[in-house]
């Protein structure tokens, strides 16, 4: 068996997707995800100028082999934009591996470990009766657990509070504001009231998206203890993997870290220190699914659990390939979903099913998941960026 063809296909049905097409000489194809949010293009160039040339010719069975030519290879290693790039390869090849075997992709990593995958989703508000607005909707949905974000008393726009003014779609970066000290001071106050709300069995989660100092958010950690979150997400950028020793001392707040990572290596202290208890990467952002697999075994060494990002900006093929690995691997904790629109749904039409709360990957040989190449084509790219954050004083800060 050979590959043909490998071609990249950028489509905007609501956002940006760029989906990774491999043909073979047998007819088989196979779909990688390689999104890399408002930063798309990047990624396009790399695919199609400096890889999919590679590809053609080769035999598309050789994943492991692919993946390290891709990765040592190019000298050049690591990084979003390489990361994505190969991760959308191994994603493809392991689509279409499973698709000659006429299996299910889970059933190549060795199973289904449990009956279906249970979910978070996202609730926001700029205040709290708006914020118990959106828990209340969320349940509705069957969501199982939920993240929370709120507004902070004194700044206009916050990190996951819906607001038109952080579309995607804006022509520069949308701005944030910030104010470490009154977000400090607002959170606990939050959780108490979503706690007292909904009462003490409902699973809760926090993103602080990468805003605090390690003892910034030794101190929220604690102070969060009371309302028993199922996890504090991002507390600091985390580069510096020993910072997390100083929160991990001071507080018992199960900690989650890793949707920017895209290697091993970003997790090499954290792991082997046991300084996080969730390893939060996508398939598309961290290689693909044979690297995340590997990722994920290593953390089961120190009872660390699996928490694939399943933000919108994942294409219904990333979303796809971690359900199967959530499906498979012993020590799954939890996926992110956020769904997808309807239009997407129509330029993905996917076997994988979202019911009560939990998702399963469906039994279609592969991923289980199609690109309507015509419906994506009415969709073209648009540029767009994520919102960058400044404190009140005009400092950029970390987003
Ligand atoms: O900001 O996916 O946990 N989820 C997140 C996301 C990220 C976006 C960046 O592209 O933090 O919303
Ligand atoms: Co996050």
């Amino acid at each position: 068996m050979k590959i043909v063809d490998a071609r990249v296909v950028v489509t905007s049905p609501g956002r940006n997707f760029v989906t990774l097409r491999i043909e073979t000489d047998e007819g088989v194809t196979g779909l990688g995800d390689a999104t890399l949010n408002g930063r798309e293009l990047a990624v396009v160039a790399y695919l199609r100028d400096h890889v999919a040339p590679l590809l053609v010719g080769t035999d598309p069975h050789r994943i492991e082999d692919t993946w390290q030519y891709l990765y040592r290879g190019a000298y050049w290693r690591r990084g979003p934009v390489t990361m994505a790039a190969i991760a959308a390869v191994d994603v493809a090849l392991w689509d279409i591996k499973a698709k000659v075997a006429g299996l299910p992709l889970y059933q190549l990593l060795g199973g289904a470990s449990r009956e279906r995958v249970r979910t978070y989703g996202h609730a926001s508000g700029r205040d709290l009766p708006e914020l118990f607005d959106a828990v209340r909707a969320r349940l509705a949905e069957g969501y199982p657990a939920i993240r929370i974000q709120t507004g902070v008393p004194g700044l206009k726009l916050v990190y996951g509070v819906r607001s038109g003014a952080l579309s995607a779609r804006s022509v520069g970066p949308a701005v944030e504001d910030w104010d470490t000290a009154a977000y400090l001071r607002h959170l606990p106050a939050v959780c108490e009231a979503v706690r007292n709300e909904f009462g003490p069995d409902l699973p809760l989660l926090h993103d602080a998206h990468h805003r605090l100092t390690p003892s910034q958010a030794a101190r929220l950690g604690k102070d969060l203890e009371p309302y028993d979150l199922f996890w504090l997400e991002d507390c600091t950028p985390a580069e510096n993997q020993e910072g997390l020793r100083l929160v991990r001392r001071h507080t018992t707040t199960p900690l989650a870290i890793g949707e920017v990572f895209n290697s091993v290596f970003d997790y090499q202290t954290l792991v082997t220190e046991q300084l996080i208890d969730y390893v939060r990467s996508s398939v598309t952002h961290f290689g693909g699914v044979s690297p995340l697999r590997r990722l994920f075994d290593f953390a089961a060494l120190y009872q660390i659990k699996s928490a694939v990002h399943g933000p919108e900006d994942i294409s219904p093929v990333g979303m796809a390939a971690a359900i199967h690995l959530d499906l498979a691997v012993h020590n799954f904790g939890i996926q992110e979903y956020a769904g997808h629109t309807e239009a997407t749904g129509a330029v993905f039409p996917h076997a994988y099913t979202f019911t009560d709360g939990y998702l399963h990957p469906g039994e279609e040989p592969g991923l289980g998941v199609e690109l309507d190449e015509e419906a994506a084509a009415a969709y073209p790219y648009e540029p767009a960026y994520l919102p960058v954050n400044r404190l009140q004083d005009g400092t950029v800060h970390d987003w």
